[in-house]
């Protein structure tokens, strides 16, 4: 896979590095081939430079806006060394080994404020054609879009006088996402200066699924765009019926369809979203079984909620979901009869998912920030029964050890500080999004003693219940108040300073304790 650097071309608007690559270029008996202003720059450092004109045989035209849009530029970008050896021999075009670009400085000239006339100049038009062209044919073009990846390739070259196919692969998808980011900014310009569109939104890379009516809020402009990343979930579900979906419907969709794949397939499981958390999931023999499990351990916050089944959906499943106003219904499928049952709730929203999205699958996450992006692998951290490091007197029973990892899986997809009771296979009380452990650990206590109410219980249904806790419990108070509300084991990560101090207040109330050496938070 190592593709010798006979000719390289480089064309960069940014002329940082250039000299020295040019040097240790040179100094392997490379050829340059470069246009205007960067060939000058290398001469200025004593080197030898071949003009692209003196290649193509045709001059620079247009005011430098046509310099290497040429078929003998891009057939020696574009060929196939072995295959189209015979084009290249009859048309005299000589191959391109590595590609060294970097693009007009259009974010520079955005981010100065210039007027509209020199932003239109600064658009490349020729840099991201060749870029295109080296990348797709990386498996003989090595393509650099940035002085950054210069030291790589100059590493290579000296070494064994080339690159390697898996240097190449990266770089290519690296020249991809310079030519996409560029476009946008491009695009994201030209729809704010021509007054088109919706600008802030086109500035993200992504295909537009849906202009939506609004954001967060009414006031809030937003729009809903495809990453292309494949990962089956909201973005590509198909949708049966039902009114458009909000921005916050996506958003709630997303997490009900995260959460409930994350409970595995081994037996049916729903989960009910209310903004962005669960407020009920559960598992059953049957789907109904799941949903009304689900739905019983917080029948008021399910009103409204969004719904999602890990198994098809059926027609007596729509038939309870159909009992109480429901905004969205996610399931890998809906039968006909299932269908028929929502036909009659013109508003309701039945979304066909396919298959589900693999839990431990890689991903990124984005997060702007006000001036940047926050980007971070999704959590596709999981823990199974292997995993659990029992650090109490008392070990879980099976059972426990159950309900400890159903918990855990859920409070994953809880907002941080997340604790969630559970028994039997079902959340019967969440505790979400407070700044402090504690008041999480009192809500999910007190959503339990609720639970009871709602259903004539005789005790709260936390008695006897384990409990989960997305990131270490820093004191014991948080666990104990656990305890007091009738939990009987606790699983959580461990790393707290106060560890030992935990553990001893959980043996001294009797619990079992499991720590899982990983925390889920989510923000
Ligand atoms: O105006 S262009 O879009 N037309 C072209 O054919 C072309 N070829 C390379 N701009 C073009 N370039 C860009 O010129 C490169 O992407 C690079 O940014 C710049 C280098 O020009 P010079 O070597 O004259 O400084």
């Amino acid at each position: 896979d190592l593709v010798p650097i006979r000719r390289a071309l480089l064309s960069v608007s940014d002329k940082a590095g250039l000299a020295d690559l040019g040097r240790a270029l040179a100094a392997a008996g490379v050829e340059m081939v470069s246009t205007g202003g960067t060939a000058r720059t290398l001469r200025d450092a004593g080197l030898d430079v071949v003009e692209v004109a003196e290649v193509t045989g045709h001059p620079e035209v247009m005011d430098g806006r046509v310099k290497t849009l040429h078929p003998k530029v891009h057939g020696g970008l574009l060929a196939l060394r072995d295959v189209h050896a015979g084009d290249m021999e009859a048309h005299g075009t000589p191959g391109i080994d590595l590609l060294v670009v970097n693009l007009y400085p259009f974010e520079e000239a955005l981010a100065r404020g210039a007027q509209e006339a020199e932003m239109v100049e600064n658009v490349d038009i020729g840099g991201p054609a060749m870029i295109r062209a080296g990348a797709k044919n990386h498996g003989w073009v090595a393509v650099t879009t940035d002085p950054a990846e210069y030291e790589e390739v100059i590493d290579g070259l000296r070494r064994e006088s080339g690159t390697r196919l898996a240097l190449r692969k990266r770089l290519a998808a690296e020249a991809f996402a310079r030519t996409a980011a560029y476009d946008a900014a491009v695009s994201g310009w030209m729809a704010g200066a021509f007054g088109v569109g919706t600008p802030r939104h086109r500035a993200f890379a992504g295909r537009l699924a849906a202009p939506l009516r609004y954001g967060e809020n009414p006031h809030q402009s937003a729009a809903f765009y495809r990453a292309g990343s494949g990962r089956p979930g909201v973005a590509t579900a198909r949708q049966l019926q039902g009114k458009a979906l909000s921005y916050n419907n996506l958003n709630d969709t997303d997490a009900a369809i995260e959460a409930v794949a994350e409970l595995g397939t081994d037996r049916p499981a729903c989960v009910i979203v209310k903004h962005a958390n669960p407020c009920g999931a559960a598992m059953g023999d049957s789907a109904t079984e799941a949903y009304v499990r689900a739905f019983d351990c917080d029948r008021t916050s399910a009103f409204g909620g969004i719904v999602a089944l890990n198994v098809p959906l059926d027609g007596p499943t729509a038939k309870a979901i159909a009992g109480i106003f429901t905004e969205v219904v996610a399931a890998p499928s809906a039968n006909e009869e299932a269908r028929a049952v929502f036909a009659a709730k013109p508003n309701l929203r039945l979304l066909e998912i396919g298959a589900l999205p693999d839990p431990a699958a890689p991903g990124l996450l984005a997060k702007p920030v006000a001036g940047g992006l926050l980007v971070q692998d999704r959590d596709a951290g999981r823990i199974g029964a292997g995993d659990l490091r029992v650090v109490t007197k008392r070990a879980p029973s099976e059972e426990e050890v159950a309900d400890l990892l159903f918990a855990w899986r859920v409070a994953k997809h809880v907002k941080s500080n997340a604790i969630v009771y559970a028994r039997g296979g079902r959340t019967v009380g969440i505790g979400a999004g407070q700044m402090s452990r504690l008041d999480s650990s009192r809500i999910a206590a007190r959503k339990a003693a609720d639970m009871a109410d709602a259903l004539g219980l005789d005790e709260s249904p936390a008695k006897g219940a384990v409990v989960a806790s997305d990131a270490f419990f820093p004191f014991p108070d948080g666990m104990l108040a656990a305890a007091e509300a009738g939990a009987q084991a606790v699983i959580q990560p461990g790393g707290a300073m106060r560890d030992a101090e935990v553990i001893a207040a959980a043996d001294e109330a009797g619990l079992a304790m499991v720590l899982t050496g990983m925390r889920h938070f989510r923000h």
